[in-house]
């Protein structure tokens, strides 16, 4: 215990941003399940000071139909895995790749290293499995080293596990680089178009 306070304000120190904020986060916590969903991963520092000049993100094997947000900033790049076995697409066509991982690169001017936070977004059909915690692990690359989020939690967290608050800020602590996380939650309303029934449950 004592450990992780002490590593908690050795990162503060460190960069000089909110504990809350000190690593790679999902800027929304929680999302509805079935839900094709904005999604935003929250850049809040670079490598010790060093300024972001690459954000690279892997996407969860369980996560389909995903697509980045134009940018007129960074060139975006994606990277693509085939599927074990074909699966309909939008409009009734077989998808056999999806994308495995979004590259932000070569902006028009680096991410500061401290001191301002940027948002990459993109979207993404979010698995129907309530109560499960997804990883997104990212890396910075900066002028000077890189930081690799991809830590992720010991023991299996759920919506569902004793104590979550508290172990989800332990392992948000527990290392310098943990993965960013997201709740998937059950829908309270079903997506547009409302008529239609709401995602399964
Ligand atoms: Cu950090």
């Amino acid at each position: 215990m004592k450990k992780y306070i002490s590593l908690i304000i050795g990162t503060a120190l460190i960069t000089g941003v909110p504990v809350a904020q000190s690593h790679n986060t999902m800027t929304a916590y929680y999302a509805p399940a079935g839900f094709m969903q904005d999604l935003e991963l929250r850049v809040t520092h670079g490598c010790k000071g060093s300024p972001v000049k690459e954000v690279r993100l892997k996407i969860p094997d369980d996560m389909m139909r995903v697509s980045a947000e134009h940018n007129r900033d960074w060139v975006v790049e994606m990277k693509m895995r085939k599927l074990p076995k074909p699966m309909p697409g939008e409009g009734g066509n077989m998808l056999t790749e999806t994308v495995d991982e979004i590259i932000w690169k070569n902006p028009r001017s680096n991410l500061p290293g401290s001191g301002r936070f940027e948002g990459f977004r993109f979207r993404g059909m979010i698995p129907e499995a309530v109560g499960k915690i997804i990883f997104f692990r990212s890396v910075n690359v900066c002028e000077s080293g890189e930081e690799r989020y991809v830590d992720l939690p010991r023991e299996l967290l759920e919506a569902k596990t004793p104590g979550l608050p508290e172990k989800l800020l332990k392992f948000m602590s527990a290392t310098a680089t943990p993965s960013a996380f997201l709740i998937i939650e059950k829908p309270t309303r079903p997506q547009y178009p409302f008529a239609t029934p709401g995602p399964k449950k």
